[in-house]
């Protein structure tokens, strides 16, 4: 069973094996983390964006981390909230595994996860938190450590409360 815990910070900042981009189905950059994490990691992050042909909402795909502290960046595509009966759970928690999977491949022994799509894409923060804890801890992985991180001080109480 891996650690699971929750932080407040930049996910860019982080010299773990993995983080995870909330990405645009595209894959070829946007605003929030994902405009982030373009701009720490160079240029090539895109070129090498171009030759993956996209990402299904609910799907990741792996890169190197290229200028970023990170070896490896699991490009995975929230939901877009639309209020929750059109499959936005389910999208989300799949997000998470597949994820792991994506981090188990590359024998990462910690990845770090942003609060997919609680921002431009609207998933309400406290209903994405339950889900991503729930998601991370039935999973079946090898990584030895999940670090749930946010920019917020209101979501890292959510998730201090569900880690509890
Ligand atoms: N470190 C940690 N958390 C961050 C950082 C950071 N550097 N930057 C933002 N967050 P969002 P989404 C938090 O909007 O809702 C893009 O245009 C932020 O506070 O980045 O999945 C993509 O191309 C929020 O809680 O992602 C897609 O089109 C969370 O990360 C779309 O936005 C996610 O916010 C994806 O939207």
């Amino acid at each position: 069973m891996p650690v699971l815990r929750a932080m407040q910070g930049d996910i860019t900042t982080l010299g773990v094996d993995v983080i995870v981009n909330a990405a645009h189905t595209s894959l070829l950059g946007g605003g929030g983390i994902d405009g982030a994490i373009h701009r720490a990691a160079g240029p090539q992050l895109l070129e090498f964006c171009r030759t993956l042909g996209g990402c299904e909402t609910g799907q990741a795909k792996t890169t190197p981390g290229f200028d970023l502290p990170a070896r490896w960046v699991v490009h995975t595509v929230g939901p877009v909230w639309g209020g929750g009966a059109a499959g936005e759970p389910e999208q989300l928690a799949s997000c998470y595994r597949e994820s792991l999977a994506r981090a188990d491949e590359v024998e990462a022994a910690t990845i770090v996860f942003p609060a997919i799509s609680t921002g431009i894409y609207g998933y309400p923060a406290d209903l994405a938190a339950a889900i991503a804890v729930d998601a991370v801890r039935s999973a079946t992985t090898s990584v030895d450590e999940i670090i749930l991180i946010c920019f917020d001080e209101a979501t890292l109480s959510i998730y201090r409360d569900l880690l509890a």
